[in-house]
């Protein structure tokens, strides 16, 4: 987070983590959606996400004026690189997993890549601001919530539920991270 006194302004990240094609990009683009606004996408010739997407919320915070900067990684391991500098500075994260029962091995094995990817910044996976979002609920192959809580959620972080692609949930997940960031912001100011 960068905090400005005499500007009146705090700036913080908020990184959509997880597997490819969990769903970050289609998060990322509907939040900017409903204000009207594109998606800044970073992309290859191929035209994938493989580099990263980002848009901008605002609140105010008592007198002061917060941006989040919401960016997502790429999920490929042959983008980490590009992966762990967008981590850098990173203040909350939204953990994005396919439902999938096919998809629940790469999401268990993505949690492992977030956690060394916060160590890489001198953050621990318990103490970060992050809430785990079960996307694509809509797909007939979705786990139960109860399985994927048990499987990928031993820390017990705060969760929400999603179909991104109908733009469901997505606004819930925004709001909760960003409330997540600020309590944690509220705690380290004390
Ligand atoms: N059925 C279903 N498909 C989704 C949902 N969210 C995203 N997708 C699809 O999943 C694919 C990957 O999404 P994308 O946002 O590019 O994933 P990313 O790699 O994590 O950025 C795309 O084809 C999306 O349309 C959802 O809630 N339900
Ligand atoms: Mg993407």
């Amino acid at each position: 987070m960068i905090i400005d006194h005499f500007k009146k302004t705090v700036k913080f990240k908020i990184v959509y983590h997880g597997p490819a094609l969990a769903g970050k990009t289609t998060n990322v683009s509907q939040i900017a959606k409903l204000k009207g606004e594109d998606i800044l996408s970073f992309n290859t010739k191929e035209e994938r996400t493989l580099v990263f997407d980002m848009t901008k919320e605002e609140r105010n915070v008592g007198d002061f004026k917060a941006s989040f900067l919401i960016y997502t990684v790429p999920g490929q391991h042959i983008y980490s690189d590009i992966r762990k500098m967008v981590m850098r500075g990173v203040d909350g994260v939204v953990f994005v997993v396919d439902s999938s029962e096919g998809r629940l091995k790469e999401n268990k094995e993505f949690i492992e890549v977030l956690s060394e990817d916060l160590k890489l910044y001198g953050k621990e996976i318990e103490s970060t601001p992050i809430l785990l979002q079960y996307n694509k609920r809509d797909l007939p192959q979705a786990l139960p919530v109860e399985v994927l809580q048990k499987e990928l959620n031993p820390f017990n972080f705060p969760y929400t539920e999603a179909v991104a692609l109908e733009g469901k949930g997505v606004q819930e997940t925004l709001e909760e991270i960003i409330n997540l960031v600020l309590e944690n912001f509220g705690r380290l100011i004390k």
